[in-house]
């Protein structure tokens, strides 16, 4: 990773924040001098933002690393600062979530709403036996209740394990065992692409190999006929019908809060674990300062799934625990039309919208006629997630969803380290389309090289993070060994966040993706971001996907997976000519060295379900392999569709 190309990615373009939202911006330069000057105490005044049933004695406990305990002595409840609190505040009757079913039915909660339905889970759920400490799966859609479900178990001290929705019965079922989960939330389905998604089945089907499972709570969502047996319990008869009042006891600091697993490339997937008080602190702190919000006048919207650390971070713990007013969406984004989001940013004047990069260069592929269809004037602030975005994808977005006014804050962050890391802040930050910019105040971020040492300005190598940070993952669930191997064991004293970045001239990172996904060529190491991005920066191409493969003469060479724009023609000889035009415009942009050996026109590329390219697919086509894995595949009939257009011929 020393070796990164001096040359790569020019990108001079810088764009200040708006002055009006300057101005008035939630935070300020001085946030960086404060943390500098003292870490821990910045984030101790950042705690002040929750309401404490005991004080904390020690900031940060790391006699012990890289086992950390935060604020430590401190007790809380989660669902009390999310709820409670506001209702308290006589903010009860304030929309929390704006909810929007794909097939267009609405559902409005206001924050007694969502506390009250929480209460209510909290009794369900304990009526069932659960108690602090227990771990509860949950593998809901897009609905409220997923939401009162996980604060419900946060709210009695149980685990929640968030399952995502569209994994199979063996995923679902692993993770539950993995737990030893007692109880899973669930309904008969949800809406996808237009018709219900059946989830009982899959439930049922993961249940009856998890012995642990003591009882299914099952929310009635799309009315599906659904097999029944007497471990199952409908929702509405057993939440619905349970007493609204529900006294909140505060738990420790380090109490478990949840458990996500994260998929990762290869074997058993890792529960990643998170506690209370740092999480909380870190989820609330980075949403208010991030996204710039303003309780009472913004609309927020994060187009995860609650599947996802953005959902639970971003959808669930930040905006609530700040008492903002949200927006969620149950489907996918062109049902029933390509103009979806559009419509309901324009429907509830949502001013600060959260996507991610896939979504985007998606939007773009479909063309620039679709959100100039609607009013977009409402946002004010646009947030990017999940992979790095290419300067072309962050310029459409800033041109056709921001108006060239709305800044964008690209947020590097991991499932493991809970919350935002590096991230422009809106109202300071001279933006450059494709950096995540700086680490956020209160957090030590670096690049160093293969030995650890910090790279100078203009060099590259990896990620790392140099101090603890409140909202860290604690261990793997179960596994303290595999923690210390996989984030601490790279470099002494560092978490290791297996990511590739570069600092430019200025100092500001560049993310560049996995490192597992760098290419050697010819002795230099060469980013799979950077080639994307040149790629993408043609006007005729939307998205591409690049990958290394064995090369005779240079170690690996580059092959690049093309998706053209909407309108491009691309039979025959006009394909043939495009494939010898992006070959000699990426050799014009980032140098020779990197010049594809290899581009193929695809009409798809697999995604995970979270949206993330998955190049090892790609690479094993590339080398003419079998395919690996492919289970975590959003689509699995895209393979097919990249193979068969590669066979005949183009
Ligand atoms: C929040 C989330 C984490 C990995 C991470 C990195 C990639 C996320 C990014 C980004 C470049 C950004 N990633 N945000 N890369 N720029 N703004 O996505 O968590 O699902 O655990 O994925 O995603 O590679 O290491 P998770």
């Amino acid at each position: 990773m020393s070796e990164t190309l001096a040359n790569l990615l020019q990108e001079t373009r810088e764009f200040p924040p708006p002055a009006e939202l300057a101005a008035a911006a939630n935070v300020t330069a001085d946030a960086y001098a404060e943390a500098a000057d003292d870490r821990l105490g910045f984030w101790a005044e950042q705690a002040r933002r929750l309401d404490w049933a005991k004080p904390w004695d020690q900031v940060l406990d790391w006699s012990n690393p890289p086992f950390a305990k935060w604020f430590v002595g401190g007790e809380l409840n989660v669902a009390y600062n999310c709820l409670d609190r506001h209702v308290a505040a006589g903010r009860g009757d304030k929309v929390a979530i704006h909810w929007e079913g794909e097939p267009g039915d609405t559902r409005t909660l206001t924050y007694s709403d969502l506390h009250k339905l929480t209460c209510q889970a909290a009794n369900a759920l304990t009526g069932l036996g659960v108690t602090a400490g227990d771990r509860v799966a949950i593998y809901l859609p897009m609905i409220p209740e997923a939401a009162a479900a996980m604060l419900a178990c946060a709210r009695i001290g149980a685990t929640h394990s968030v399952v995502f929705g569209g994994f199979s019965a063996d995923a679902l079922s692993n993770r539950i065992q993995d737990a030893s989960a007692k109880v899973v939330i669930t309904a008969d389905g949800g809406y996808r692409r237009g018709k219900p998604s059946a989830l009982k089945p899959t439930v049922d089907e993961a249940v009856a190999v998890s012995p642990s499972i003591e009882h299914v709570l099952v929310v009635r969502r799309t009315g599906q006929e659904v097999a029944w047996t007497d471990k199952d319990h409908w929702w509405h008869e057993t939440v619905e019908t349970a007493s609204t009042e529900h006294t909140a006891a505060a738990f420790d600091a380090e109490h478990p809060l949840f458990i996500l697993y994260t998929s990762g490339t290869t074997a058993r997937p890792k529960g990643i674990l998170h506690t209370t008080g740092g999480y909380l602190t870190q989820a609330s702190y980075t949403h208010h300062a991030v996204f710039d919000l303003k309780p009472e006048s913004d609309v927020y919207w994060c187009t995860a799934d609650i599947g996802w650390v953005t959902g639970h971070s971003y959808i669930v713990y930040g905006p609530l625990s700040n008492g903002a007013t949200q927006v969620m969406y149950e489907g996918t984004p062109d049902t029933p039309h390509r103009g979806r989001f559009w419509e309901i940013v324009d429907k509830y004047k949502v001013s600060i919208l959260y996507t991610a990069p896939t979504l985007i260069r998606t939007m773009m592929k479909w063309g620039d006629d679709i959100p100039q269809g609607y009013d977009l004037s409402s946002l004010r602030v646009l947030g990017s997630v999940g992979e790095p975005i290419n300067p072309e994808a962050w310029m459409w977005y800033r041109e056709h969803v921001g108006r060239n006014n709305a800044p964008i804050v690209d947020t590097w962050w991991q499932t493991e380290t809970g919350a935002i890391m590096i991230s422009p802040l809106p109202g300071v930050t001279a933006t450059k389309p494709g950096s995540a910019m700086s680490p956020l105040p209160g957090i030590s971020a670096d690049v160093v090289d293969d030995q650890g040492e910090s790279v100078p300005n203009g060099g590259g190598g990896y990620l790392v993070l140099r101090e603890p940070w409140p909202s860290m993952l604690r261990t793997i669930w179960g596994d303290d060994e595999r923690f210390i191997d996989t984030y601490w064991s790279r470099f002494a004293g560092m978490y290791f966040a297996g990511d590739g970045a570069k600092k430019d001239a200025d100092g500001h990172v560049w993310l560049l993706g996995r490192v597992d996904d760098v290419m050697l060529v010819s002795g230099h190491n060469i980013s799979t971001t950077e080639v994307e991005s040149a790629l993408v920066s043609h006007p005729s191409v939307a998205e591409a996907a690049v990958v290394g493969a064995t090369d005779p003469t240079t170690g690996q060479a580059i092959v690049a997976f093309t998706i053209p724009r909407g309108n491009v023609d691309t039979s025959g000889a006009a394909g043939e000519q495009l494939i010898t035009e992006l070959r000699n415009h990426v050799a014009r942009t980032l140098g020779p060295i990197a010049k594809p050996r290899q581009i193929m026109l695809v009409p798809e590329l697999p995604k995970t379900r979270s949206g993330k390219i998955m190049r090892r697919l790609l690479r094993d086509v590339a080398e003419n392999r079998s395919l690996g894995d492919v289970t975590t595949l959003q689509d699995s009939s895209v393979m097919e569709l990249i193979s068969s257009g590669l066979q005949s011929g183009k």
